[in-house]
């Protein structure tokens, strides 16, 4: 049998970061304020009073941020632009911010100089507030999709002589369903929620989940015609999703269950774009009128251009059972219970530092097989990790010291490997979430995802250990060779 490496030697890997999470800065340089500005500055907060109005100050420790990055080994670096630092209004007609192109022409700079390849996510769930005001923002299928092209068109323009990986949109998932479903984040809009004053948890994420499909579909068919050729460069967009199992692996429900809510996390988004197909069967079923259509038109942006890879944020997985009776129209699951643990009590992971995530590595590798198998592209692990039990309260001289987050990262990389030499998956790449700790979201600064401990008050950052061994890791998967 012939011997093929654990991992490629070409493997790339690094760190992600998002912009809002990380930058601060927010008046700065003339950015325009976005979705989570005002999010986070409502009124009772929706966020334990937490902001990005500071986060890392990334935007002016950038230099001493990418310092870690080769004190790391790190080969590669994902982050994402703030589109209203770019275009404080966000719309196709409305002025760019040189300011703005600026910072982020400096920062791409600062990594091509140390050798790091910048990996750039045009869009991670920061949209322009005045894009909201003006026409409600991701709910203007038309609009929305007009704006985000001449914004990714113009990074293309600015940044694409230097940068060849794009990413058009993280999790539009959660963008879709958190931001109009459950109104868990910016812009908070739910009809299911105390504290959302608008919204329609019925109608709204479909159209939002429409309006980035065809947003990703009018970057990518621009840098498929007017840049791919010149630039060759890749792009691709992350996607989130649980991989299920049912929760009784006897009961035939269960089993459509856990299939079905993968179409809901995965399919609603993969079908159109990599399979040029109409969204799965089960949504159609299940939302009927609800869901907007594809249309004709739509299939010829689709098929303009060519989405190069699957980008996969990994996390967790859990267990499927299905629901009985009547499915409510808020339902956005796929009629469906999720549950940590199976039928026969078995829990479906180790508990890390969040109650939703559970390391699951052995899940990881039938999703890879399953997303490759459907999708058919290279994927590239483009988030991957976790809090450690208890970190939240840690101090830093405890935090550092972050064994489970070292033993997540070796079980999962483990899993990657046996995905690409067994399973005859191919992926490229894997970038640990995250190069600091940051804001998270609506949680605020509580949870740890950083394998750089952040000091909030002083902005000190101090490695953990789980930073410095990951190119061990890597070096050690490259050099072991496998039959294959
Ligand atoms: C990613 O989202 C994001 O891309 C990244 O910005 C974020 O920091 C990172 O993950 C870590 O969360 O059970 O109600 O507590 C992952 C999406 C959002 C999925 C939170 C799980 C659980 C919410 N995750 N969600 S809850």
């Amino acid at each position: 049998m012939p011997e093929s490496l654990a991992l490629p030697n070409d493997f790339e890997w690094g760190f992600a970061t998002a912009a809002y999470q990380i930058e601060g800065a927010v008046k700065e340089g003339g950015r325009g304020p976005s979705i989570w500005d005002t999010y986070c500055h409502l009124e009772p907060s929706r966020t334990n009073g937490a902001n990005g109005d500071v986060a890392c100050d990334h935007y002016h420790r950038y230099d001493e941020d990418f310092d870690l990055l080769t004190k790391y080994g790190a080969k590669a670096y994902r982050f994402s632009l703030s589109w209203s630092r770019i275009i404080p209004l966000g719309g196709r007609l409305d002025p760019v911010n040189e300011e703005g192109i600026e910072f982020y022409s400096k920062l791409i700079d600062a990594l091509l100089r140390r050798g790091i390849t910048p990996w750039v996510t045009l869009y991670h769930w920061d949209l322009p507030q005045a894009l909201h005001d003006r026409y409600g923002g991701w709910l203007n299928v038309e609009e929305v999709q007009l704006d985000f092209e001449r914004y990714a068109r113009l990074c293309f323009e600015r940044f694409g002589d230097r940068v060849q990986n794009w990413i058009t949109i993280n999790e539009p998932w959660i963008q879709a369903i958190y931001g109009y479903a459950t109104g868990s984040n910016a812009p908070g809009r739910s009809s299911i929620n105390k504290h959302s004053t608008e919204g329609n948890t019925a109608t709204e994420p479909w159209l939002a989940g429409k309006a980035q499909i065809m947003s990703h579909a009018r970057a990518v068919a621009v840098y498929s015609r007017d840049f791919r050729p010149s630039q060759k460069g890749q792009i691709g967009i992350s996607l989130n999703g649980d991989y299920y199992e049912p929760w009784d692996s006897n009961e035939p429900r269960d089993k459509e269950a856990a299939e079905r809510r993968m179409e809901f996390h995965i399919g609603w988004f993969a079908n159109p774009i990599f399979l040029k197909k109409d969204y799965p069967e089960s949504m159609k079923k299940q939302l009927g009128e609800r869901l907007p259509a594809l249309t004709p038109a739509d299939f010829a942006i689709l098929n303009a251009g060519e989405t190069d890879f699957y980008g996969m944020n990994y996390y967790t997985s859990q267990f499927a059972r299905h629901l009985d009776g009547p499915v409510p129209e808020t339902d956005y699951l796929g009629a469906i219970h999720e549950h940590q643990e199976n039928k026969d009590g078995s829990p479906v992971g180790e508990e890390s530092g969040l109650a939703w995530l559970r390391s699951c590595p052995d899940m990881f590798r039938k999703h890879l097989a399953r997303v490759y198998g459907l999708y058919g592209k290279p994927i590239y692990i483009t988030e991957n990790g976790c809090p450690c039990p208890g970190e939240e309260n840690m101090t830093c001289e405890e935090a550092v010291n972050d064994p489970f987050r070292i033993r997540y990262f070796d079980s999962h990389l483990d899993s990657i490997s046996k995905a690409i030499t067994q399973d005859g998956v191919v992926v490229k790449g894997y970038f640990a979430w995250a190069l600091l700790d940051n804001l998270e979201w609506s949680d605020g600064y509580g949870p740890r995802f950083g394998v750089t401990f952040t000091d909030y008050t002083t902005l000190k950052r101090t490695p953990k250990k789980s930073a410095l061994v990951l190119k061990d890791m890597f070096a050690a998967r490259q050099r072991v060779k496998v039959a294959a």
